[in-house]
């Protein structure tokens, strides 16, 4: 069932599962391989917002919708859309449904987008799995959202990942590489962006780069399954293992997301409210009835 707001997406469409606490957000422009201009990656940043905030979901499947009417061929998503690249990012143009405002100011601010990578970074410092459903081409900056995710399954028969960044000038210094370099190794790395091959499902998952090949037919039914079977686990202690591994790959920020966690549950102890209650009782507090653990 789509959830309230969903009708207001152009370029994604966002559903939340039925009978498992999870969120299908899927890339909705097949004719260009799922490509992403501005405009879809504000609805994306606003739908993984959104699915962040539900306190019933616990598990996000980012996928790409299809096949193309055009020619049948599958996508995740192709990264940024070529077409609208000006000269320092990814520019609104008018086909672009994305509210701009009529400011030239923010319109200036606003000419050259990179903010896929905040959506990186949405996924990477969410609370909860996301998974990447590749049904089809990722590529690009749609690689570097696979390789973001937290798991990957991808279809057997039509799954390709490619790193085209240099070829056209780009290139993902961030989670799209160093991350990645982290998932098979610097070799493998630099071949996946200095060569730029093509790799089936099979060979991601032999890379350690996704975790399974999925008949295609099945693709969506089992990703639903992994979703049933994460959100059937404890969320504080998905939430705190999610951070941890993190945690040695993002120095000081990684640091700083954990011990908010460690800090919430802190915040749940008596020895905690007695720190607040003396406060507000203008007393000291009698921190001595509490035991050093060890
Ligand atoms: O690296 C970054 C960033 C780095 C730092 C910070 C921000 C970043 C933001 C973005 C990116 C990037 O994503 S750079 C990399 C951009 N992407 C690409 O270079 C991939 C370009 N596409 C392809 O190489 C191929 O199309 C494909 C391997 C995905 C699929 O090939 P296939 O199956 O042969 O289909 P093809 O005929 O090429 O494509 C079908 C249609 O989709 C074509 O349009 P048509 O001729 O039917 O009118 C094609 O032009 C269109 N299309 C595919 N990908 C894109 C695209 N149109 C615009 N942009 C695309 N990315």
């Amino acid at each position: 069932e789509p959830v309230e707001g969903s009708d207001e997406f152009d370029d994604i469409t966002y559903h939340r599962a039925v009978d498992v606490p999870a969120v299908r957000i899927a890339f909705d422009r097949p004719e260009v391989r799922n490509a992403f201009r501005p405009g879809t990656v504000d609805e994306l940043y606003a739908a993984l917002d959104h699915a962040r905030k539900q306190a019933d979901v616990g598990c996000i499947l980012l996928t790409g919708n299809g096949p193309s009417e055009k020619d049948g061929g599958w996508a995740f998503c192709s990264g940024g859309d070529q077409s609208v690249r000006g000269g320092s990012g990814y520019e609104y143009r008018d086909d672009d449904e994305a509210d701009v405002s009529d400011d030239p100011l923010v319109r200036e601010a606003k000419a050259g987008r990179l903010h896929i990578l905040e959506v990186q970074r949405l996924i990477r410092f969410m609370p909860k799995p996301v998974v990447a459903v590749v049904p089809g081409w990722a590529v690009g900056g749609g690689h570097s959202l696979h390789v973001v995710c937290d798991m990957t399954l991808a279809s057997e028969e039509h799954a390709k990942f490619l790193q085209t960044d240099p070829d056209v000038a780009s290139f993902d210094g961030g989670f799209g590489s160093a991350y990645l370099a982290k998932q098979v190794g610097q070799k493998k790395a630099r071949e996946v962006f200095f060569m730029g091959k093509t790799y089936s499902a099979e060979e991601a998952v032999d890379m350690g780069m996704a975790n399974e090949a999925i008949p295609h037919e099945e693709l969506e039914d089992v990703a639903l399954e992994w979703a049933d079977e994460m959100t059937k686990k404890s969320p504080t202690a998905m939430r705190m293992l999610k951070y941890a591994f993190n945690m040695t790959d993002d120095g000081m920020v990684g640091q700083q997301v954990f011990a908010g966690e460690a800090t919430r549950l802190a915040y749940m102890t008596e020895e905690a409210q007695e720190g607040r209650d003396a406060f507000l009782e203008k007393r000291e507090p009698a921190f001595r009835d509490y035991p050093w653990h060890y």
